[in-house]
């Protein structure tokens, strides 16, 4: 028997993927950028046991027994074998490749926090795999055969995942663009708006993006190459108030896409527009970009922020958002920042 266990971070995208140029391959659209969370606060940790005594493959996650015949999984599984036999093919190949495997996944944060644990469960499942079967070299392209964001969760730090050129998608692969100590003083915060299963989901609404939406075409083109150099260079430069107007634009554009897409589709609520409002608010208060927020394919709101400016901002949270109905009736008083 042959036991990995391994853990693999949460990421949160600042210029979005959204949109796939070959739905097989998940080969997207576009070049991405995402920050990787710290793994002892949010992450996901994955077991992998190979033995010759399992009758056939299974999967557990979250301590629920899954269907292993998830196609995805599947071509994790296969991609995997395949590199580890092709790998021993001029060796004494060991048996391994050719036992059944157990894998137990689960995430160290509550499924009501409302995040895509997919990119950190693959993310962590390769990880463990390629570890298995001593895979070497680039592992975010075999991740991301498993959801496209998975690719960003293999690396820690700022991570950009290239669209690349290439029909085999061999180059679609991420990257760490600086490693997690480069910016020791950023900070996330993830605000729950709504932590029920998301409506519509991503790969669905990336289909209909890609089919319906003519601003889609305009920011492929257009718009996110130039933004992801100019988002690169913020990061090295740690000038966080580029970092931040980017990193609100694009998830702006990335709802506006949805938007665009025909039928229409929303993943914001009325809470999430609020949230919006009141970032615009307090930075036009303090004159100055001090917290900036995203979207992913849901309500929920990251937002990104200094760590000397989080106790203040904490603070502006709390008064805006005590219970629902009070905070509703304050914003709309539009009480000033300042009485916070
Ligand atoms: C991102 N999202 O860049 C974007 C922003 C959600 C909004 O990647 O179909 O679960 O598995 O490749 O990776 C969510 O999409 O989609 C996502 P698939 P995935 O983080």
């Amino acid at each position: 028997m042959s036991t990995v266990t391994c853990i693999a971070p949460v990421n949160i995208a600042v210029i979005k993927y959204w949109g796939k140029r070959d739905e097989t391959l998940i080969l997207p659209a576009n070049d991405s950028i995402s920050a990787s969370l710290d793994t002892d606060q949010l992450c996901a940790k994955t077991t992998v046991m190979a033995s010759p005594n399992f009758k056939e493959d299974q999967i557990w996650l979250n301590g629920q027994k899954e269907d292993i015949r998830n196609p995805r999984l599947q071509n994790c599984l296969a991609e995997c074998i395949m590199l580890f036999l092709v790998r021993k093919r001029a060796g004494n190949v060991t048996q391994i490749g050719q036992w059944k495997v157990h894998i137990c996944s689960e995430n160290n944060f509550p499924t009501a926090a409302g995040l895509a644990s997919s990119a950190a469960g693959y993310a962590c499942l390769i990880a463990s795999l390629a570890n298995l079967y001593e895979i070497k070299g680039d592992i975010s392209s075999i991740a991301r055969v498993g959801s496209g964001s998975a690719c960003r969760s293999v690396l820690g730090g700022f991570v950009k995942w290239s669209m690349g050129s290439l029909s085999d998608g061999t180059d679609s692969i991420a990257k760490q663009i600086a490693p997690p100590t480069h910016w020791p003083e950023m900070r996330v915060l993830i605000l729950v708006v709504n932590d029920a299963k998301k409506k519509f989901p991503s790969s669905v609404g990336m289909k209909r993006t890609m089919e319906t939406s003519d601003l889609l075409k305009h920011r492929i083109k257009h718009v996110v190459p130039e933004r992801v150099n100019k988002m690169e260079r913020a990061i090295m430069e740690k000038d966080f108030k580029t970092f931040a107007e980017h990193t609100m634009k694009d998830s702006n554009q990335m709802h506006a896409v949805c938007l665009d897409s025909y039928p229409p589709f929303t993943y914001m609520n009325e809470i999430s527009h609020v949230l919006v409002d009141l970032v615009h608010l307090y930075n036009e208060a303090v004159n100055d970009t001090k917290v900036a927020y995203t979207f992913d394919a849901g309500p929920n709101a990251t937002l990104y922020l200094l760590e000397e400016n989080t106790p203040e901002f904490m603070g502006v949270l709390d008064y805006f958002f005590p219970p629902l109905e009070d905070t509703l009736v304050e914003y709309k008083k539009g009480l000033p920042i300042e009485a916070a």
